[in-house]
């Protein structure tokens, strides 16, 4: 911690500063690694690799070892997209779709310079297409336009990191926001040449808020709200995906004298962060996790889309509450994490009860996500009934993302599937759409659409409800299909 006593000190300092500040202007183009001055693009360009290297690719809120003294590399990224069902809060079931399994994604790191070989994966189970935009990369839409990627395949795209900083990435498919709000976002840093001071720990949070159907705390699955999600009134806000993803077992850790350092992101994709830890003050911050740095700091803010590297010695044991200080967000919606330290007592910094501020949501219990979403089971001879609602379901898992909540699909790329001749016409047509996927140029009620539609990897229950659903949802023509007409069709 830097501690100014005097007047003097101050004066000192300034002139450590310009006399060091003339100098690196003095200095030549190799001295690029210098803090005070951005790092140039043009030289970072012509930095030449020598060898080959796999990232080490980590879970929230671990990350990667630094980049230390290491050249500038041919670093190989594989980055496999899972959508899968988690646990929002107790009892609370989310679809989260993620980079790597969680939310926020793998965290990746490089240093400038690095050529970087991006491999996307997109699960066979998923149901999605998805792409990556990442912030850290120069050139077309940030790699999205390069890695659109279909469920069972994947995408190689690559480029060089011309300018150190923590950027975020995230999916930019349409619809773009609900990829983001359902989790799919992450960290990536570039490390300056030499890398960044060394710290004693490290760590990766990131908040990103949710929508839901159900308000807070409603149980069950609960599928995304398009409405509350334009409206920006979120259900859930929260670091590292789950009301308790930094809490309690949780909790990120220190011994009292360490220096912590956060690589915290925001994803949004709507709020805006005012992050804060209660009873700390932050030494350092790369506001924006770009070169400008700030001392002394109490609350940074951090856009969506944004991030901060934030700094600072643990000079006193206890449990230091990490908050989105839009305080309602942190007490009521989740926005809520915990920094444990641990060591002893330092009656010089604060002599007084420590523990009075801790603060707990209700309910303590976290699950981790299971790897796999379970197998429904097929139950033959349903009623019709049973058959819409449970249609209604798959629907909302399924066809939802790009259909939308009435049927009414999105002008220009997903056709409407309420009062759709093209549906209504060829109930075959429609089964053979589903089991197989379809692209090429169509037209629903005399409006052309040339798109992909993937294929939807359901059981023939699964799509003799959801098309019974739909056909007797929405103005259609009450079609009821059964998983033997469905089987005809495989
Ligand atoms: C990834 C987005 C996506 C998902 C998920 C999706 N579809 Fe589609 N669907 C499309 C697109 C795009 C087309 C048009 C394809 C083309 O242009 O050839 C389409 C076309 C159709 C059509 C024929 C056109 C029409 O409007 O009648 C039907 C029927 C259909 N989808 C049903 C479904 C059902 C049922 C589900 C869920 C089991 C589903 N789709 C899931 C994107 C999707
Ligand atoms: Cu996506």
């Amino acid at each position: 911690m830097t501690m100014i006593t005097n007047k003097q000190t101050v004066k000192n300092k300034l002139k450590v500063l310009v006399l060091t500040l003339s100098l690196l202007a003095i200095g030549s183009c190799s001295q690029k690694e210098n803090k005070t001055t951005k790092m140039n693009s043009d030289m970072a360009e012509q930095i030449v690799v020598s060898n080959e290297l796999e990232a080490e690719l980590t879970s929230p809120p671990l990350v990667p070892k630094p980049v230390g003294k290491r050249s500038a590399a041919h670093l190989k990224v594989n980055l496999e997209i899972l959508e899968q069902e988690g646990e929002m809060v107790d009892g609370v079931k989310y679809i989260y779709w993620t980079f790597g399994g969680t939310v926020p994604g793998s965290f990746i790191r490089t240093r400038v310079g690095d050529e970087v070989e991006f491999t996307l994966k997109n699960h066979p189970d998923n149901k999605l297409p998805h792409n990556i935009d990442m912030h850290a990369v120069t050139g077309p839409g940030g790699g999205a336009a390069s890695s659109l990627v279909a469920p069972g395949h994947e995408v190689t795209f690559s480029f060089k990191t011309l300018q150190p900083g923590l950027y975020v990435y995230h999916c930019a498919t349409a619809p773009v926001g609900m990829h983001i709000a359902n989790g799919m976002y992450g960290l990536i840093l570039v490390e300056p040449e030499g890398g960044l001071p060394p710290v004693d720990k490290e760590y990766y949070i990131m908040q990103g808020d949710f929508y839901t159907k159900g308000d807070y705390g409603e149980k069950g699955v609960q599928p995304f709200d398009m409405n509350k999600a334009l409206k920006e009134q979120p259900d859930y806000v929260v670091f590292n995906g789950h009301v308790n993803g930094l809490v309690n077992e949780n909790a990120i850790t220190a011994q009292v004298g360490e220096t912590v350092r956060l690589f915290v992101g925001n994803g949004g994709p709507n709020l805006v962060s005012s992050f804060h830890v209660i009873g700390e003050i932050f030494d350092r911050v790369h506001v924006e996790g770009g070169d400008l740095i700030n001392e002394n700091v109490q609350t940074t803010l951090i856009p969506a889309g944004g991030a901060a590297i934030v700094e600072f010695k643990v000079n006193t044991p206890g449990t230091f509450v990490i908050v989105d200080h839009s305080i309602f967000r942190a007490f009521n919606k989740g926005a809520l994490g915990m920094l444990k330290v641990e060591g002893k007592e330092n009656p010089n910094v604060f002599a007084g009860k420590i523990r009075e501020g801790i603060y707990l949501p209700e309910g303590g219990t976290i699950q981790n996500m299971p790897n796999e979403i379970p197998k429904k089971e097929v139950i033959e001879n349903k009623t019709v009934a049973q058959q819409i609602k449970d249609g209604k379901n798959v629907f909302t898992r399924t066809c939802f993302a790009c259909h939308q909540s009435e049927g009414q699909g999105i002008d220009g790329i997903f056709p409407p599937l309420a009062k759709s001749d093209y549906l209504n016409k060829d109930v075959n047509r429609a089964i053979k759409t589903v089991i197989n996927g379809l692209q090429g140029e169509i037209t629903v009620n005399n409006v052309k659409y040339n798109s992909i539609m993937t294929s939807q990897n359901l059981n023939d229950q699964e799509i003799a409800d959801v098309l019974t659903y739909v056909y007797n949802s929405w103005g259609n023509n009450k079609t009821v299909v059964t998983p033997q007409m469905v089987q005809k069709n495989r």
